[in-house]
């Protein structure tokens, strides 16, 4: 998969009384400090960008423990975004920490009704990652695009509450 043939969805042509309105969390995993650092800037880049100021921030230790908190939040707020990277090791845990990572957040989504913007980075190498983590540099922006899809589900949903 490539961010080939990812569609511009630009904030500012949604309503900003709209999305200002809108109640954002995000979660956050902590591993891989600087990848992780990146995604996060970009996801409040593009939540400020949307009006949102201060949207709520929870770190989880790892991307295994986003659903979980995913699913606490999703209770609480409008859309809420997922941020995490995983890097492939030599056994084959990387497998399953991407799979449960994937499979609870959009088991969150769908249960709950609330947008879950996927901003997991799962990579085979460090290299990947910072390439897609917004940093200078780096040649895609996955936190941003995250809340960026987050925020735009949820306005579209909204008018079928
Ligand atoms: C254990 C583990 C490993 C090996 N690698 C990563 C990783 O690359 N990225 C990540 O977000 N988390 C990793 N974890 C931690 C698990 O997600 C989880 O936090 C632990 O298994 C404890 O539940």
């Amino acid at each position: 998969m490539s961010g080939h043939g990812a569609p511009e969805i630009d904030l500012t042509t949604l309503n900003p009384d709209e999305t200002s309105r809108l109640k954002l969390a995000i979660v956050a995993a902590s591993w891989h400090t600087q990848i992780m650092d990146g995604l996060l800037d970009g996801a409040l880049r593009a939540a400020k960008e949307a009006g949102i100021s201060e949207p709520t921030v929870l770190r989880v230790p790892g991307s295994f423990e986003l659903p979980v908190a995913a699913a606490r939040l999703a209770s609480h707020f409008d859309a809420v975004v997922a941020l995490g990277v995983v890097i492939r090791g030599g056994t084959p845990h990387f497998d399953y920490v991407c799979q449960a990572a994937t499979m609870g957040l959009t088991d969150v989504s769908v249960k709950t009704g609330v947008p879950v913007g996927f901003g997991v980075l799962t990579c085979d190498t460090e290299q990947q990652g910072l390439d897609r983590a917004g940093l200078p540099g780096s040649s895609e922006d996955k936190g941003h695009e995250a809340v960026t899809a987050a925020l735009a589900t949820a306005v579209t949903l909204g008018q079928y509450r």
